[in-house]
């Protein structure tokens, strides 16, 4: 069966055609006599679901005829953006559906913008999911992917008279075709109750008797590979009421009522939390963790006990992987099954605990690490508390065997944080059980290793390593960027670069190439303009393609300081504005493009965001000005945003105080279009400058350990006098709003200016001068840009995802025949 497996679907044009037009009249249900876009579209995303889910069928098959160690990735967040494009050519069919909608009469760009964004995440953690859940389909690996289907993703950012407003993003209100609703895959989820000890088959086992039961229900969305039959699964749980009636809420004759209060379970998958910043405490979120890895837990084991009559080789066949702690429930669920259910022995299921868990974190900070109330998870889930702290009780002992009664140690590594409210700490929880933990990259490791996890390497130094982050090639060049990736493969004269990405090392040795060089210029001309066209779309602003586009985007957080951005632009607009018209003819045109979401409580973040309004409305509309500096805020910033303004970019900002990213991804995506870098020293960028080199990045700000020294010698900063100078305009009301501005003021002035932007300003425009006077030199810039994406290949998710499967999880490529 599998040699002669090449699918049934034809992928010629008149078949894809044919597909198209059924869909429109069959799936949408609309004549296909008179198509809009829009039905086009969806007709066209069936057709494309058709041959995803042969695939996928053909893959999942395989998988359990070869039963190989299966990978099971688990993450509250995936920020998966359209998949239209993507899985066209992941499927290798893009030219053939171009030729068949030509044929139609429809424009395959237009019809891939009908497409709305799955943004089921917050950020970093999210999109780091999709790209490698991309590359575990690439690389044939059997993984699945398992997550939570929310309702309502992050929230749409309104900006209303330079503020911030968050609307609902009800993603689904015009279907879905990416998923496959699998009514016949749902499990029963418990909460509340109590438990009680019973003797059965002489033994005293624990009897969880839940006061709550909530059905999950599984949504099937394959993941192509590219260049491989292989399709992968993310299974993402809805919430429905349970199958099991509640007799007696029935029985009272409330009949209307009863129905309402049932209704109430979907809540559980409704909103994603838009806050990823702390963890609140809240039970709703609580809730959310516990019902997706309750569901996945017993998908996982079900599908094991397929095919194995006990769980000795349980461990030889499943890895788990945490993205961070959000889904560390997982290991008590694990344990509570095996004892509880499977009547294993509280040691075996121990040992397969430890031997499937391994844990990535993606925080600097221990004010970032997640804990739960201990009141708050007794309530709702009483058998797990038992199970933590017996597990806690084994591991104080374990460290007063090893350490003797050290008071002070033994309360920091304590799972259980005492206290006026006592908390669990998941991380904890998640190190002692878990057999590697990840950093996100090389600097990273190095704070875990000296501060955030100080006393558990010092247990366990063999645990923890680090996996620095990667991004898919595939989404962010082929995807994105088709000019570039055409490029790249005639200057490589392959296309090989798109699975093997070190091969992008080939442009090295044409980077003196003239030719080369104009036509890389004109790749990415053409792509500034597509990115004037939608910022004039978005924002009604025309602005200048020869002028350097000067990006930052990501979520607006403190420590990503798009303060520090702003403050310099005010400091550039000043100078401009005391400029003679001589010195004004030597100024590199700049268009500053800003983008991110705040979360909707983060009050200083919303100040960020108004003050960038604020300026750029003063300097965007001053006529003494005109072309030289223009400053956009990009609203409602996405993944589908981000594949248009990156291969647009020509310089772009990752200024973080050194110490605070744990990683960053997006440096990583302008790289590899060979868009320049303006950087601080910290997570990723320290990595990217290895391959590279300093000397085609522009770096500023203290070092990593710089910042330590400043911190613990508690130095008073002495500010720099032309910040002084641009907030003493903020504070006299330059821009206006100067009330609504002071606390952005004072956090530096006045509030120790924590993320030392005084510290950094004069590095951070001398940086900014070095970007101005590379950029007039058009050949240099060029070089910089190749070079840039010649060395970007180390940041391949597929490269992360390599080193996971061997270091880690101990899995191997599974590939499906063609
Ligand atoms: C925290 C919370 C708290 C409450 C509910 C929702 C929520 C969602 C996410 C988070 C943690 C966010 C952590 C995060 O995104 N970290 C970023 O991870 C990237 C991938 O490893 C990394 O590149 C970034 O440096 C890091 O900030």
């Amino acid at each position: 069966f599998f040699e002669m497996m090449d699918g049934f679907l034809k992928n010629d044009p008149v078949s894809l055609q044919k597909d198209i037009l059924d869909h429109v009249e069959f799936t949408v249900a609309r004549s296909r006599f008179n198509i809009d876009d829009f039905e086009a579209y969806q007709g066209m995303a069936h057709s494309v679901r058709d041959r995803l889910i042969e695939r996928w069928h053909d893959t999942q098959q395989f998988f359990k005829k070869k039963d190989p160690k299966r990978l099971y990735y688990l993450s509250l967040e995936f920020l998966m953006g359209r998949s239209l494009s993507n899985s066209i050519i992941n499927l290798g069919v893009k030219d053939q559906y171009m030729d068949a909608l030509n044929q139609l009469g429809f424009s395959f760009e237009i019809l891939a913008e009908q497409e709305g964004d799955a943004a089921l995440g917050n950020g970093g953690l999210a999109r780091l999911s999709a790209c490698q859940m991309d590359s575990l389909a690439t690389m044939d690996f059997p993984a699945w992917g398992y997550g939570l289907r929310y309702q309502y993703g992050l929230f749409r950012q309104v900006i209303l008279d330079g503020f911030q407003h968050e609307q609902p993003d009800y993603w689904l209100n015009f279907g879905n075709p990416w998923e496959i609703e699998r009514v016949h895959v749902s499990y029963a989820v418990k909460f509340y109750g109590t438990v009680e000890e019973k003797h059965l088959n002489g033994k005293n086992c624990k009897v969880w008797i839940p006061g709550e039961t909530v059905e999950a229900v599984a949504y099937d969305n394959p993941i192509p590979g590219y260049g491989t039959r292989n399709t992968i699964n993310l299974r993402l749980w809805a919430a429905k009421p349970s199958g099991q009636y509640d007799m007696e809420s029935f029985g009272t004759g409330d009949y209307i009522n009863a129905i309402i209060d049932r209704q109430k379970a979907e809540t559980i998958s409704s909103v994603l939390y838009p806050d990823d910043r702390s963890y609140q405490g809240k039970e709703l979120r609580l809730k959310q963790q516990y019902f997706f890895v309750s569901a996945s837990v017993q998908d996982i084991i079900r599908r094991f006990k397929d095919s194995h009559s006990s769980f000795d080789k349980f461990h030889e066949k499943v890895a788990l992987q945490l993205n961070d702690t959000h889904p560390s429930l997982a290991i008590v669920e694990v344990i509570r099954v095996l004892v509880d259910e499977e009547h294993l022995s509280w040691k075996e299921a121990w040992d397969i605990a430890c031997n499937i868990f391994s844990y990535t974190t993606h925080t600097v900070v221990p004010e970032g690490l997640e804990k739960i109330p201990v009141d708050l998870l007794g309530s709702l889930l009483p058998r797990h508390l038992q199970i933590i702290y017996d597990i806690n009780f084994s591991f104080t002992e374990e460290l007063k065997q090893r350490f003797g009664l050290d008071y002070d140690r033994l309360s920091r590594m304590s799972i259980i944080e005492e206290g006026a409210v006592k908390n669990i700490r998941m991380a904890n929880l998640s190190i002692v059980v878990c057999h590697n933990v990840n950093g996100v990259s090389r600097a990273h490791l190095d704070t875990l290793k000296s501060k955030v996890f100080k006393d558990f390497y010092e247990l366990w130094p063999q645990k923890f390593h680090h996996k620095t982050n990667g991004i898919t090639q595939r989404r962010w060049v082929v995807v994105s960027n088709p000019g570039l990736c055409d490029l790249i493969t005639k200057w490589l004269g392959t296309d090989a670069w798109i699975r093997e990405v070190d091969l992008l090392l080939g442009l090295r040795e044409h980077v003196e190439n003239k030719e080369l060089q104009l036509e890389w210029r004109t790749v990415r001309r053409v792509n500034k303009i597509r990115l004037v066209e939608f910022i004039e779309a978005m924002t009604g602003m025309k602005v200048s393609p020869d002028a350097m586009f000067d990006v930052q985007i990501k979520r607006i957080h403190e420590y990503k300081r798009q303060l520090l951005n702003i403050l310099g632009i005010i400091h550039r607009y000043d100078c401009i504005k005391n400029m003679k018209d001589s010195e004004r003819k030597r100024v590199v045109p700049r268009v500053c493009i800003i983008g991110g979401k705040a979360a909707p409580g983060y009050e200083m973040a919303k100040k960020i965001i108004k003050l960038c309004h604020s300026v750029g409305e003063k300097i965007n509309s001053d006529p003494d000005i005109g072309d030289l500096l223009k400053l956009i805020f990009i609203p409602d910033y996405n993944v589908s945003v981000a594949e248009l303004v990156i291969p647009g970019s020509d310089l772009s900002q990752h200024i973080s105080t050194a110490g605070h990213e744990a990683s960053g991804t997006g440096s990583m995506k302008f790289l590899i279009n060979g868009c320049l870098l303006l950087a601080t020293a910290d997570g990723s960028t320290l990595e990217i400058i290895d391959e590279i080199g300093e000397e085609n990045m522009f770096i500023c700000g203290a070092k990593i350990h710089e910042v330590a020294m400043m911190r613990e010698n508690g130095e008073a900063p002495k500010l720099p006098l032309e910040l002084v100078h641009v907030l003493r305009m903020v504070r006299d009301g330059y821009f206006g709003h100067e009330e609504y501005f002071k606390p952005l003021c004072d956090s530096i002035e006045s509030a120790g200016d924590f993320y030392l932007l005084g510290h950094d300003f004069p590095s951070y425009l001398e940086a900014q001068a070095a970007a101005d006077k590379a950029f007039v030199d058009q050949e240099t810039w060029t070089k910089m840009s190749i070079l840039s994406t010649a060395g970007s290949g180390k940041f391949s998710s597929d490269r992360t995802i390599g080193d996971y499967a061997a270091e880690t999880w101990g899995i191997e490529p599974c590939r499906c025949p063609f």
